[in-house]
């Protein structure tokens, strides 16, 4: 069963709220970085809600998907914790990774969330693997993995695909193409005006889909599963979308101007996708509003929570670093502890 039905009210108001979900986060994690109250560093995902959450509705719940660094609409679209979700952020104990990671690295593996990544198409081979497991233990089971227009011309990117289509593996690739690579345009990137086009390198079917339309996504990734989980292959999709925000806080972003980004707005997947629900009688402008207002009160009390929550104890330090099934990481481990935390 797909994780959310589209077909259905219920699966509509749904696939609204986290979207919702995902803008209320993204803009709260922005204001709380730019005023110093995370570390690390964080990359928003404002404008790009219907890649994540189309894609994501569109698979099983047991599906693995993996992620990038700019992952918060990645797990919430997965379904996961906000409150859990801005503990990480915040290094507390009770984030995803006890803290340990921050915004890049957002896990949970027993949902089927493989990671974000600060690595730069790190992704592929990471669902090629899961894709390879799910075959190799005859599991109904996908992997979809999020990279963006810069990560196509990465090497790894080329070998996780080459390798997930010559061995037929129950793959997604999709290909947020959000028209940058930090400053860099797409036309400064690459030679093809399509990303989708590379599918033909590799002999599996490639499209390019409207990123700004949450339907046109969830159908692209439907038809793309179920291709998958037939023995089809794996299938590369390309969403055309856009980020409202600069490629990190504090970019001043000179390569482009408030026009270019208002030309997107003016196509926002949020309003597009409520005006469709508005226009079928599936909920009124009021109820709307409403439903904003209840996801960012919810957005607001993760956010204090987070903040009020514990750091993790020095002496906690050395664990959750490292696989407990892998005896000579473990061991590596145990030694750093018995040196006192000293580097070898
Ligand atoms: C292997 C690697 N090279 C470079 C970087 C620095 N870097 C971080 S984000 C980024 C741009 C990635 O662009 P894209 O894949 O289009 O993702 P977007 O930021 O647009 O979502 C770069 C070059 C990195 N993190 N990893
Ligand atoms: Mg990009």
């Amino acid at each position: 069963m797909v994780t959310i039905d589209i077909e259905s009210e219920e699966g509509q108001l749904e696939i609204l709220r986290r979207m919702l979900t995902i803008r209320e986060f993204d803009t709260k994690a922005g204001e709380l970085f730019a005023d110093g109250e995370l570390p690390g560093f964080v990359h928003l995902y404002i404008g790009e809600e219907a890649v994540g959450v189309g894609a994501v509705s569109a698979l099983e719940q047991d599906d693995y998907i993996t992620s990038t660094h700019r992952g918060h609409g990645h797990c919430i679209a997965k379904g996961l914790d906000p409150y859990q979700m801005m503990a990480e952020l915040y290094g507390k104990r009770d984030g995803y990774c006890n803290g340990k990671g921050g915004s890049m690295h957002i896990a949970d593996v027993d949902a089927g969330m493989l990671g974000a990544n600060g690595i730069v198409g790190a992704g592929p081979p990471l669902a090629t693997g899961a894709a390879l497991t799910a075959d190799y233990k005859d599991e109904d089971r996908v992997a979809l993995a999020f990279f963006g227009d810069g990560a196509v011309a990465q090497g790894q990117v080329h070998e996780a695909i080459n390798l997930a289509a010559t061995w037929n593996l129950p793959a997604v690739f999709v290909i947020e193409n959000n028209q940058f690579g930090e400053g860099t345009p797409m036309e400064k990137q690459h030679n093809v005006e399509h990303l989708s086009a590379t599918a033909e390198a590799y002999d599996i079917p490639g499209f390019t889909v409207d990123g700004m339309d949450v339907t046109a996504v969830y159908e692209a990734v439907e038809e793309a599963r179920s291709r998958a989980a037939d023995g089809g292959g794996p299938t590369l999709i390309e969403a055309d979308t856009y980020r409202y925000e600069g490629h990190f806080e504090g970019d001043h972003q000179p390569y482009r101007s408030e026009e270019d980004v208002q030309i997107w707005k003016d196509r926002d997947a949020i309003e597009t996708f409520k005006d469709r629900l508005v226009e079928a009688g599936t909920l009124t402008q009021e109820e709307f509003e409403d439903l904003r207002e209840e996801v960012s009160a919810e957005i607001d009390d993760a956010a204090n929570s987070a903040k009020d929550a514990d750091y993790p104890d020095p002496s906690e330090a050395y664990e959750d670093m490292f696989g407990a099934n892998v005896p000579e990481i473990s061991d590596f481990a145990a030694q750093m502890r018995a040196d006192g935390g000293e580097p070898r």
